[in-house]
């Protein structure tokens, strides 16, 4: 794992998957580095790593100082240690539904949603947020699973006639408590990804919880819904990492 600069969220996230790592027995290591490291710097290390076999999973934690272009380390990270699925060629692979390692937060999503018994196919799926880690492969997992899938933005129009649609609401967007209660459609299934904090010790979803939790037919709450979720994903795709590197 590695950690450019000082974001205390980061910190925190960065420190639950050390954890996780401990708890299953999985050896991890840090690299802490400062925030004015250069990102030749950064990607010589990931070459490093790369070429190191001890190492089965690479992770830069995002966001990276604006000196830094994310792309470029992304693009850095062997595809076959990429435990993010960021890289081109895994995101590509997601695209066609033939993939080795899923992208941890739509990963844990999914998770959610098999383990609670919720058939995806022909419903309407609706996802609110287009980012590249969340909303774009988010849909796609869906579109897999057969679902109808309709994929919201900052720019959609009239978006609570469409929110109302869902069987399904996946909200990726970023901004706290943004999905009123009167956005959801009765007995709906309400996956809040969002993670804001709006006061030092008070985190919020992109989902105003306590209005939807009464129209929903399920939901999950922020914090100790996808976070969590996300980092066991994360373990999972280390694990198929360490299995495919061996096989090489
Ligand atoms: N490279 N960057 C890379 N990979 C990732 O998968 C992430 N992400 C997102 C940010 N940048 C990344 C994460 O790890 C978001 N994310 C993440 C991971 C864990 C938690 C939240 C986001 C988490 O542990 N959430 C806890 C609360 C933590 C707190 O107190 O702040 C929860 O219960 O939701």
């Amino acid at each position: 794992m590695i950690l450019v600069g000082e974001d205390p969220a980061s910190k925190v996230y960065v420190n639950n998957k050390k954890k996780a790592c401990e708890y299953i027995g999985i050896n991890s290591y840090e690299y802490l580095l400062p925030a004015e490291t250069s990102q030749e710097e950064l990607i010589s290390l990931i070459e490093k790593l790369n070429n190191d076999e001890r190492v089965s999973g690479i992770l830069c934690q995002l966001p990276v100082p604006d000196h830094i272009d994310d792309q470029a380390i992304i693009n850095a990270i062997a595809p076959e240690k990429d435990v993010d699925a960021f890289h081109p060629v895994n995101v590509g692979k997601i695209m066609t539904g033939n993939f080795d390692f899923v992208p941890c937060t739509p990963a844990g999503v999914m998770e959610l949603i098999n383990e609670s018994g919720i058939d995806v196919c022909g419903k309407d799926c609706v996802v609110v947020g287009r980012s590249n880690i969340v909303g774009k492969p988010m849909a796609m997992l869906l579109l897999h699973r057969s679902g109808t899938v309709t994929i919201c933005h900052s720019k959609t129009r009239e978006l609570a006639e469409i929110t109302r649609k869902a069987d399904i609401l996946v909200a990726a967007v970023g901004i706290p408590e943004f999905i009123k209660g009167d956005m959801i459609k009765p007995g709906a299934v309400v996956i809040d990804v969002g993670i804001n904090r709006i006061a030092p010790k008070k985190l919020v979803g992109d989902v105003e919880f306590e209005a939807a939790e009464k129209i929903a037919g399920a939901i999950t709450p922020v914090p100790g819904g996808v976070g969590p979720m996300t980092i066991a994903m994360l373990m999972k795709n280390t694990v198929k990492a360490a299995q495919i590197n061996a096989q090489k």
